[in-house]
C-alpha cells in the first residue's frame, strides 16, 4: 500500500493512502470519505459536534472548519499522517477539534474529537458526536440494508437487523446503558461498533470505537435521512477554562468483505486497548445450570469425583462453583451452611484431585438483605439524592450498585478478592452482574465517567487476583477489554430452547432472557471478539437427557456452536446422572479448538445458518436449521471433488462438489468435515471426535 499523502484540494485538505481518501470541505465544516479503488464516496457531509450538558450541540457543519496542519502519526497502527481541523469557539462555545488519521498499511481511518474550553467559566461536556449525522452511501436504498446491532453487555442481544423494519428495543434484564438517543422510526442503535451492509451491491461500512477505557459509545443509523452518527459519552465531566477533553477514537472502514473488516476492527480494538491474551483455552465444569442456587459442598464433591474418574473422556481443567455458596449478595466472606467445611477446604479438595478451582461472585452488587448494606448504606450509587439505584431485582430482593469511585469500596473489593485467592486458594473468578459498576447515577466523585468508575472496580479486582483468570459476566463489553481474560458474550443458556413461557411470536422481544437459542445467537454473532479481546465464553453446554426440555438435535446444535466458536468450554450437567451417550457429546467438544468459526451468511439471514472453520488440512462446516419445521439446506462446497463426512451421525456422504443439499431436523444441525480428494490427511478416513476434526494438532 503506498504511503499516506496530504494535498490541497479545491475545498480543503485531502488525505489519502491508496485505499481511502478523506476530503475536507472547510467552508461547510464537513468532510467525506471514499474508497479509493472505486472512487466512490461512502460517507459525505460528515461533521463533528460536541454537546454541552446544559444545552446545545456545537457542530462543525455550517460553522466551518479551519485546517491547523498535520502531524506524523506513529502508533500501534504504524506510520501515517494525522490531520487537525478546528471549529472556532467563543465565550459560550467550546472550540471543537477533529483529528483524522490514515496509516500506510491500513484500510481504515481513525478519528477523534476534542473540545477546548475557551469560555471564562467551567463547561460540562455531555457527549462528542465524532460523526454527527454523516450521509452513508452503499449504492442501494437504506431500506435494503442490513445492520449489525451490537449489545451493551454480555447478555444484550447482538444480531443483524433488516433496515426495512424497526430497531429491536432493549428489554430486561439491564442490557442497555443509561444514555440513549431519542427513539424514532427508522433509527437503529448499536453499542460501541456497528456494520451496515447492502446485500444488493455488496458494499458496506464497519465503524466502531477502538478505545473504550473512558467513555461509553454508541452508533446509530437513521434510515431517513440515511445518516450515521457515532457518539462518545463524556457523562457531564466538567472542564475548566483553558482545559480540554477528548472523545474515544473511532475507526471507519468501507468494505466489500464485512466479516474480515469486523475481525480487523477487533484487532484494532485489541491493539489500541492492550487486550489480555491467555493462550490456553479454559475448559471446566460449572455448578449453575444443574444445581442453581441450591449448590452444596456435597454436590460439588460428587461431580469432582466423577470428573476425576472420567478424566480421559472429559479432560477439563477447572471446577467452578457458581451462585449459591455465599451467605448473601454482598456478604462474600460469609459462606452458606451448605458448605460446612468452608471454601478453603473445598478448593483444597479440588486441587487434590488435580483440578483448578473457580468461584462466582457478583462483586458490584449489594443486596438489600445483606449485612454489607446494613453496615454501609452509603456505598451505593444513587439515582436521585438518597435514592439507591436498583441495579437488579433478583434473589428476592433489590440489589443496589456499588459506588466504585469510593476509595473505601475499592479497598473492600481488594480484601474480598485477596481472601478468595490468597486464603481460600481459588485460581479463577467469575465476576458477574458487573454492569452494575457502570450504571448512570450519582457517585461520590462526579468527575469520573461511568466507564472510569467501572474500570476502577475491575482494576482493583485484577490487582488483588494477579494473573489468575478473570471471567467477566454481565459485563459492558468495551470497558472490559484489557482487564478480563474471558468474557461471556451471551445471555444465559437454559435447559429449554425458547425463553420460558414465550411463543415463537413473542420470542424476538425476549432475546436477552435465558434460553439455549438466545445463548447460541450471541455466541455466533460475537465470533470476532474471540482470541482478540479475550476468550469468548458462549455459556455452558447442557448435554443431559433428563431434567431438560432440550431435544437431542438441540443439544447437538448447542454443542456445535460452543465447539466451533473456539472459546471456553464449560459443561454444567450433574455428571453423576449423565448417560454414556450424552457424556460422549461433551467429550466431542474437548479439547477446544481455539479458533472461532465465521458465520458466512451473517448479513444474509435472521440468524446465521452456516459456520465455517478452516482447519488447514480440511474445512469444518456447521449447518443449522433454526426453524421449527424440518427443512432442506443447500451447502456450498469446493468446485473440485471433495470428501464429505457428517460428524454427529458418523455418516460418510461420499465425494461431492460445488454444493449439496441436506435434510435438516427442526432446531438441528449437521456438522460436515470437508476435504478435497487427493489432499493429505490419509490416516484411515475421518476421526469422529469433533476436537480432532477441529484441532488437527490433537490427531496424533
Ligand atoms: C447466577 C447466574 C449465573 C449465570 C449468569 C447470571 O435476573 N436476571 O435478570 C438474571 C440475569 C442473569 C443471570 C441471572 C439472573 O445469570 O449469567 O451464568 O452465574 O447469574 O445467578
Amino acid at each position: 500500500m503506498p504511503e499516506v499523502t496530504l494535498a490541497e484540494g479545491e475545498s480543503g485538505p485531502v488525505l489519502s493512502n491508496g485505499s481511502l481518501t478523506v476530503a475536507v470541505h472547510l467552508n461547510k465544516g464537513t468532510f467525506s470519505l471514499s474508497a479509493e479503488r472505486s472512487g466512490r464516496a461512502v460517507l459525505t457531509d460528515a461533521a463533528t459536534a460536541v454537546s454541552i450538558a446544559s444545552g446545545p450541540a456545537f457542530s462543525s457543519r455550517g460553522a466551518g472548519l479551519t485546517s491547523e496542519g498535520s502531524a506524523p502519526a506513529d502508533d500501534v497502527f504504524g506510520r501515517g499522517i494525522s490531520l487537525l481541523l478546528r471549529r472556532e469557539g467563543g465565550d459560550h462555545e467550546p472550540e471543537v477539534l477533529l483529528k483524522v488519521a490514515l496509516y500506510e498499511e491500513r484500510p481504515f481511518a481513525v478519528l477523534h474529537a476534542e473540545m477546548v474550553n475557551v469560555a471564562p467559566a467551567r463547561m460540562q461536556v455531555a457527549a462528542f458526536h465524532v460523526l454527527d449525522g454523516a450521509k452513508l452511501h452503499l449504492g442501494s436504498p437504506p431500506s435494503s440494508w442490513r445492520l449489525y446491532k451490537h449489545g451493551w453487555q454480555s447478555w444484550s442481544p447482538t444480531l443483524v437487523l433488516d433496515c426495512a423494519g424497526e430497531d429491536e428495543p432493549a428489554a430486561a434484564p439491564v442490557i442497555a446503558p443509561g444514555t440513549q438517543p431519542q427513539a424514532r422510526d427508522g433509527r437503529f442503535v448499536s453499542e460501541m461498533m456497528t456494520a451496515a451492509v447492502s446485500p444488493q451491491t455488496g458494499r458496506g461500512l464497519v465503524a466502531g470505537f477502538i478505545t473504550t477505557a473512558d467513555q461509553f459509545s454508541q452508533l446509530w443509523l437513521d434510515r431517513e435521512p440515511k445518516t450515521l452518527t457515532a457518539t462518545s459519552y463524556a457523562d457531564g465531566i466538567s472542564v475548566a477554562p483553558r482545559g480540554r477533553l477528548s472523545s474515544e477514537r473511532l475507526l471507519i472502514e468501507p468494505t466489500s468483505a464485512p466479516l474480515e473488516s469486523m475481525e480487523r476492527y477487533g484487532d484494532a480494538l485489541r491493539l489500541a486497548m492492550g487486550a489480555r491474551q491467555v493462550e490456553d483455552i479454559v475448559t471446566g465444569w460449572c455448578s449453575w445450570y444443574c444445581f442453581w442456587q441450591g449448590v452444596s459442598e456435597k454436590a460439588v464433591l460428587a461431580n469432582l469425583v466423577e470428573l476425576d474418574r472420567r478424566r480421559s473422556e472429559l479432560p477439563v481443567e477447572y471446577v467452578q462453583i457458581d451462585d449459591g455458596w455465599q451467605a448473601e449478595i454482598g456478604d462474600w466472606l460469609t459462606v452458606s451452611e451448605r458448605f460446612p467445611h468452608g471454601l478453603k477446604w473445598l478448593a483444597d479438595q479440588i486441587h487434590a484431585r488435580g483440578f483448578k478451582a473457580g468461584l462466582w461472585l457478583a462483586p458490584f452488587l449489594m443486596g438489600a438483605k445483606s449485612q454489607l448494606y446494613r453496615d454501609r448504606p452509603d456505598w451505593v450509587v444513587e439515582y436521585r439524592p438518597r435514592r439507591p439505584f436498583v441495579a437488579m431485582r433478583n434473589w428476592g430482593q433489590d440489589c443496589y450498585a456499588l459506588d466504585l469511585t469510593r476509595p473505601d469500596v475499592i479497598e473492600w473489593l481488594k480484601t474480598v478478592f485477596r481472601t478468595v485467592c490468597d486464603e481460600w486458594d481459588f485460581d479463577y473468578v467469575k465476576i458477574d452482574f458487573i454492569y452494575a459498576g457502570a450504571v448512570a447515577g450519582i457517585r461520590h466523585d462526579p468527575e469520573l465517567t461511568r466507564v472510569q468508575a467501572y474500570r476502577r472496580g475491575v482494576e482493583a479486582i485484577r490487582e488483588a487476583v494477579g494473573e489468575r483468570f478473570i471471567l467477566g459476566c454481565g459485563n459492558p463489553m468495551g470497558p472490559s477489554v484489557g482487564l478480563v481474560d474471558g468474557s461471556r458474550v451471551s445471555p444465559d443458556v437454559a435447559p429449554y430452547w425458547l425463553p420460558a413461557g414465550s411463543s415463537p411470536d413473542s420470542a424476538p422481544s425476549r432475546m436477552s432472557e435465558p434460553s439455549a437459542l438466545n445463548a447460541i445467537r450471541n455466541s455466533i454473532n460475537r465470533w470476532w471478539m474471540h482470541g482478540r479481546l479475550w476468550q469468548n465464553d458462549p455459556d455452558c453446554l447442557l448435554a443431559r437427557d433428563s431434567e431438560t426440555a432440550l431435544t437431542r438435535d438441540e443439544v447437538r446444535a448447542l454443542a456445535t456452536v460452543i465447539a466451533m466458536g473456539g472459546g471456553m468450554v464449560l459443561d454444567s450437567d450433574d455428571l453423576t446422572r449423565l448417560s454414556d451417550d450424552r457424556r460422549e457429546v461433551i467429550s466431542m467438544t474437548l479439547p477446544p479448538c481455539g479458533k472461532a468459526a465465521r458465520p458466512l451468511d451473517l448479513f444474509g439471514t435472521d440468524m446465521p445458518r452456516l459456520l465455517e472453520l478452516d482447519c488447514g488440512t480440511h474445512q469444518v462446516l456447521g449447518v443449522f436449521n433454526w426453524g421449527n419445521e424440518p427443512a432442506k439446506a443447500t451447502v456450498p462446497l469446493p468446485g473440485e471433488p471433495t470428501h464429505v463426512f457428517e460428524v454427529w451421525d458418523e455418516e460418510d456422504l461420499g465425494v461431492r462438489r460445488d454444493e449439496m443439499t441436506l435434510d435438516m431436523p427442526p432446531h438441528g444441525c449437521r456438522l460436515l468435515a470437508v476435504r478435497p480428494v487427493g489432499d493429505r490427511l490419509q490416516h484411515g478416513g475421518w476421526d469422529r471426535r469433533l476436537s480432532r476434526l477441529l484441532f488437527p494438532r490433537a490427531t496424533d
